[in-house]
């Protein structure tokens, strides 16, 4: 049995959905006596470190949590679960961690996009049956700001390189905790914990892989989905956001079923957008919810859900936060949120003041689950015009003219499935937003989308410029060469398509093969 304490972080589920998918049985802790008695502990931390110890200071759970650790029984951290094991993190100074491991967790300070997120490799340190089956060359999920540093090397287990060269796991006895997160990490993750669930048996020769490990480039299927006219939830696709063929909603099949085939591809990550929640709530009907909890069941990779996300008063004035709209989406799988409208409009607020509230959904989802679980998702559209000084956006100039030869041109903001043009510019928005607190732009572009003409690269370029954090490239896909061009020309770290994924024109594992000794890929 298989112990899981849960302090109220964002994905329990997939921890558990996959310890059941190996056969274990799990059973989360209620009360202190859980983690006293239990015969393996699992902690998985997802958040921020603060708000976890806060949670553990308020239930009590730091000396039974640390009289667990020194009985030296078998206990796998996660994330913040590995933090915890540490003095102290730079990510909340207000709290001291267990100190069981002497170091502290610091905000990585390199020069690349931070937050980490994606698949890396690991270096083994030291052999150890959590490895058992791995041939060392194998990538993990990892997604976070902050990365532990320690003086005892020994207990070191696997380190990985992201500018520079931290610990991605630690093992001293019994305990283990890793970084990156096993439950997110498809088969090779799937394979560390049934390593920990197994009963200690001979530890295999371990393989020690030479030279540096390297974040590889994301691969995300994405599902827009909304209802069609019987009211079934379809997965769709726009040409240019337009949704309607002959009249209907273009129906491309059943979220669930097209997410679990793109995890059999080989897909990095899923994205599920709700394209009409700006019009409904994600609470009411709940639609997508489901959909979440029955495809963690059996995805393994990481799932982002957008669409609605937004503070919220329903018919009966019962007053939402955004917060509990997240919440609702972590606790059901989902690893990341995705901010479309709202950020739209929080950015406009934030323009006229130059003041953070602190009460956006963006600083609200950011403070409690950390900014590697926000995402904003831009739809903007180009406006072109005859020179910069015509507006009073970040304008770029382009090689594409615009129809009276035009060289000049600005990406405007769109909300609501771009059916509302905003007077703001998508590079002050992905700034602003960074500035707030998201840790990733999923950089859609109403223009490309649906055409197979390629990924807007101009766009692309001119947002990465804008922000240090990490830009999913998305619409326009409509070969392999489009995947190798944008991310050859661009410092884009993942790339997402949709339409040549649900047709069946480009199979994921084609796009895998063809970039496979261009470009790091998982
Ligand atoms: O505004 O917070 O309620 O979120 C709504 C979400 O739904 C936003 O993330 C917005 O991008 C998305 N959305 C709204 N309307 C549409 C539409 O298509 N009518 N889809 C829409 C966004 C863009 C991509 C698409 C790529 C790749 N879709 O996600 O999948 O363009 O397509 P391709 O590979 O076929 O070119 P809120």
């Amino acid at each position: 049995m298989i112990t899981l304490l849960d302090y109220g972080a964002g994905n329990v589920r997939s921890v558990i959905n996959a310890i059941e998918s190996l056969g274990g049985h799990v059973k989360v802790v209620s009360r202190i006596d859980d983690i006293l008695s239990a015969e393996k502990l699992i902690f998985p931390g997802v958040g921020n470190f603060g708000n976890m110890m806060r949670i553990l200071n308020e239930k009590n759970y730091i000396n039974p949590l640390k009289d667990y650790l020194m009985s030296d029984r078998p206990f796998l951290g996660i994330c913040l679960g590995l933090h915890v094991l540490f003095e102290n993190s730079q990510e909340s100074t207000d709290f001291e961690g267990l100190g069981l491991i002497p170091g502290h967790v610091k905000k990585f300070d390199v020069n690349l996009s931070v937050p980490h997120i994606g698949w890396n490799g690991i270096h083994l340190k030291k052999s150890s049956e959590f490895f058992n089956g791995l041939c060392g060359d194998e990538k993990f999920y990892f997604v976070h700001s902050y990365y532990a540093v320690t003086e005892d090397n020994s207990s070191v287990l696997t380190s990985t390189n992201y500018g520079i060269a931290f610990v991605s796991s630690i093992q001293k006895g019994n305990i283990i905790a890793t970084q990156f997160h096993p439950e997110k990490s498809g088969d090779a993750g799937l394979r560390l914990l049934q390593n920990f669930l197994a009963p200690p048996g001979e530890q295999k020769e371990a393989i020690y892989v030479k030279g540096q490990t390297i974040l590889a480039k994301r691969i995300v299927a994405c599902l827009d989905v909304r209802a069609n006219d019987n009211g079934d939830l379809v997965v769709t696709k726009g040409d240019q956001y337009d949704v309607r063929e002959n009249g209907a909603v273009r129906n491309l099949g059943k979220p669930v079923d097209l997410a679990e085939r793109y995890y059999d591809e080989g897909a990095d990550e899923i994205t599920f957008l709700n394209i009409t929640g700006f019009r409904d709530f994600p609470l009411e009907d709940m639609p997508m919810i489901d959909v979440l909890k029955r495809t963690s069941k059996h995805v393994f990779v990481p799932l982002t859900i957008g669409g609605g996300i937004r503070d919220y008063t329903d018919k009966d004035g019962r007053q939402y936060t955004a917060l509990e709209v997240a919440a609702e989406y972590f606790r059901s799988g989902a690893d990341k949120i995705s901010i479309g409208s709202d950020a739209v409009f929080i950015t406009e607020a934030y323009l006229k003041t130059g003041k953070k509230t602190g009460r956006s959904s963006i600083e609200q989802i950011s403070r409690v689950y950390g900014a590697q679980a926000v995402v904003v998702s831009i739809d903007p559209r180009r406006i072109y015009i005859t020179s910069p000084d015509k507006v009073k956006h970040q304008v770029i100039e382009t090689d594409t003219k615009g129809p009276n030869k035009e060289r000049y041109c600005w990406y405007q903001c769109t909300v609501k499935g771009g059916r509302e043009g905003r007077n703001l510019d998508a590079i002050t928005l992905a700034q602003v937003c960074q500035e707030l607190g998201a840790g990733e732009i999923l950089l859609n572009c109403i223009d490309r989308d649906g055409t197979k003409s390629g990924y807007d690269i101009e766009l692309i370029n001119a947002i990465k410029n804008a922000v240090t954090i990490p830009v999913i490239a998305s619409s326009g896909a409509g070969n392999v060469e489009h995947f190798y061009e944008v991310f050859s020309e661009t410092g884009a770290e993942a790339a997402l398509a949709a339409g040549i994924f649900h047709r069946k024109e480009v199979p994921i594992g084609e796009v895998k093969h063809y970039l496979n000794d261009k470009v790091e890929t998982r």
